[in-house]
């Protein structure tokens, strides 16, 4: 299988924890989207990251590859089969991806993408903006729905890839989570970035981006 896409994508390093959560191993290609590469534009027919290509068949987005794998590999998958949580994972993996980016991408664009790897200057009051009010009702909505370890019963899910991946951006584009206000939440990012799954990327993230 190759996994097309750079990790510091949000989506590219939700697929990237999912198979290292899961055993699974990927040929990673990191291209950039819209790269000019015939397998990558085969896979990716918007040109966006990450893409997937399994033998002849292609795939891309993120959420559609975490289900195209965890069908395909069932046992011990991250979604659960109990309908009231699957709808929660479900939810949370579309409230990460359709909510939580584009509010973090202003600033992960702005501050480090045009600076640190385009040598461009980053439009930093659209950044500041969306720090001050788009951030904060975000954390205050996975505060409040944090009771335990995970955001969905008592086990890592999809949600938590979703959701803590895009927390990362937010935290390369120089946002924290004020412990003060959003304890859990907090914790929770701690926690989950320690995982051995995502530790490793984030560092190599880290020093590619020069933060
Ligand atoms: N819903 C898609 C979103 C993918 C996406 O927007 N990726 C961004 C990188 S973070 C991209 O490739 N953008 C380039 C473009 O839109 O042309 C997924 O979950 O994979």
């Amino acid at each position: 299988m190759i996994l097309f896409g750079l990790s510091v994508s949000p989506f590219v390093r939700k697929v990237l924890m999912y198979a290292n959560e899961r055993g699974l191993s990927f040929d990673h290609k990191p291209v950039g989207p819209q790269v000019d590469d015939a397998a990558f534009k085969a896979a990716s027919p918007l040109g966006k990251i990450p893409a997937l290509q399994d033998g002849d068949y292609t795939l891309a987005d993120s959420s559609a590859i975490v289900h195209y794998l965890e069908a395909k590999y069932p046992a011990n998958g991250l979604i659960p089969a109990e309908p009231k949580a699957r709808g929660k994972v479900v939810w949370f993996d579309e409230y990460a991806d359709t909510v939580m980016f584009p509010a973090g991408t202003i600033i992960f664009f702005n501050r480090v993408v045009l600076p640190k790897i385009r040598k461009a200057n980053g439009d930093l009051a659209a950044a500041d903006d969306s720090e001050k009010n788009k951030v904060p009702p975000l954390f205050a909505y996975l505060e409040s729905c944090l009771g335990g370890d995970y955001l969905v019963g008592n086990s890592l899910t999809l949600a938590d890839l979703s959701v803590v991946n895009q927390l990362v951006n937010l935290h390369h584009g120089g946002v924290g989570i004020d412990s003060a206000k959003y304890p859990k939440l907090a914790a929770y990012y701690a926690r989950l970035t320690s995982r051995p799954s995502v530790a490793g990327i984030i560092a190599g993230e880290k020093q590619f981006l020069g933060l």
